[in-house]
């Protein structure tokens, strides 16, 4: 058995994607709020306006954490809840709800982990450039101290960013996410002052919270290219330099990637590589699939290509490619050498509810086990692993797929809400159960240590 006892088996959400409450009890607009009301964004112009109604459901829905065995969960604070402006007054009702959300992971003795950005930047900080404003470095950091001294107390692992490659390409590269910008300048820009404040926040974190445990998350796929083609040699190379090492190698090396370096230096301010490399403890990571890369007209000279006709696919069209995966963690062992956690694993699938009321999520079962295979082979080849995350606990909003993709281990009734765990959450738990069954005969709660 080359998992350690102490390892962690959780799940991710996100706020936007889970909570709902949209306009209640005075959160304000994100910029995914406003993006989504320009009609055919999204699919079937979808909103997160109830989402997973998470934000009156919470209690339910740790209740089924716990039942499920897992001992970590990672979930963010929405930013325009807790400071509906982005900046100035606090919003207390926003701030009471993930107390109540805290204390009752604590009860179930689930370990929380809360990540300070998933996406959802208060519409009023976009109004004055968002990203795009160097100044939102310390608006970043003054959130996170609201945030670490409202919860330090409770939370000691802290992520300052999820996929910060994918809101800044998506968002403000390509315009195919919030706020919908498609612009080279705008792209730089916001890569910089996205790691600008991520070391605000780190330096704020650990002066707030004592015994803070902190690293970002980043989402890291091997960039392959589609043909044999000396252009899909470097088109691979150049999206690898945006996806995988536009946020890591600023933040671990103090440097940027040389694809990069020139198109961001004109934003750089001197002392900036230092403040955005301050050490963390862990390295996040969120893994799907491999990218196969062609050449292309946009911004990065590079777009995402359909991979080999034998290389399966899940139900959103992702490579399923386990390997991968073991690579991935091993490369970011051999080059980070930090304890990585995988803070999102999982599939969509085309989850259907049978007549006995339950759902036989076969495909979904088959990934996982592949991918925690793989990810035993990494840990036995020298990967310091020490959690697995799946995405996601429930079916939630997918961002520009609405609700058309699942993700959950366990089933949500868009009409009714009523959770149904699938049959991978059953999996899920029992892979769980065994592994501490095996590791912890006398049946202690596993914490982790670092
Ligand atoms: O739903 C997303 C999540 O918000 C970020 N990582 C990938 C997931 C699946 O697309």
């Amino acid at each position: 058995m080359t998992i350690r006892p102490t390892f962690l088996w959780g799940a991710s959400t996100s706020a936007f994607q889970i909570e709902g409450a949209a306009h209640l009890d005075g959160r304000a607009d994100s910029i995914w709020d406003v993006y989504l009301r320009a009609p055919g964004r999204v699919s079937h112009n979808d909103t997160a306006e109830t989402a997973c109604d998470h934000y009156h459901r919470y209690a339910a829905d740790v209740a089924l954490m716990r039942d499920l065995g897992l001992n970590a969960y990672r979930f963010s604070v929405a930013w325009p809840r807790l400071l509906p402006q982005g900046r100035g007054a606090a919003n207390e009702a926003g701030l009471a709800f993930y107390d109540r959300l805290i204390d009752a992971l604590l009860a179930a003795e689930i370990e929380p982990w809360l990540c300070l950005y998933h996406w959802d930047l208060p519409q009023a900080l976009e109004a004055l450039g968002g990203w795009q404003n160097r100044d939102i470095a310390g608006w970043f950091a003054d959130y996170a101290a609201l945030v670490a001294r409202r919860y330090g107390d409770r939370v000691k692992r802290f992520a300052t960013f999820n996929e910060p490659c994918v809101f800044t390409l998506f968002g403000y590269g390509l315009g195919w996410h919030a706020p919908g910008i498609a612009d080279r300048a705008a792209l730089h820009k916001a890569i910089h002052h996205v790691n600008l404040g991520h070391g605000r926040a780190v330096d704020v974190l650990r002066r707030d919270v004592a015994g803070a445990s902190i690293g970002a998350i980043h989402n890291r796929q091997p960039c392959y290219p589609a043909s044999d083609s000396a252009e899909d040699a470097a088109a691979a190379l150049r999206l690898a330099a945006y996806w995988n090492d536009a946020f890591p190698f600023p933040q671990a090396f103090a440097c940027y990637p040389p694809e990069l370096q020139e198109a961001v230096a004109p934003y750089i301010a001197a002392g900036d590589m230092a403040q955005i490399a301050r050490p963390v403890d862990w390295f996040g990571l969120n893994h799907y699939s491999p990218h196969y890369v062609k050449a292309g007209s946009n911004l990065m000279g590079a777009s995402f290509g359909p991979p080999p006709a034998e290389v399966p696919r899940s139900a959103i069209g992702w490579p399923v490619v386990p390997e991968a995966f073991r690579d991935t963690l091993l490369d970011i062992h051999s080059r980070f050498r930090l304890p990585i956690y995988v803070l999102e694993n999982g599939t969509a699938a085309n989850d259907i509810v049978d007549a006995s009321g339950s759902i036989q999520d076969d495909g979904r079962i088959g990934y996982l086990k592949a991918y925690t295979t793989a990810m035993e082979q990494a840990i036995a080849a020298g990967a310091d692993v020490r959690g697995y995350f799946v995405w996601s606990l429930l079916d939630n909003f997918e961002w520009g797929a609405g609700y058309s993709q699942r993700f959950g281990i366990v089933y949500v009734d868009r009409a009714t809400q009523r959770r149904i765990p699938k049959a991978s959450a059953r999996w899920y738990s029992n892979m769980i159960a065994a592994h501490r069954a095996s590791d912890d005969p006398a049946g202690r709660h596993n914490r982790a240590e670092e």
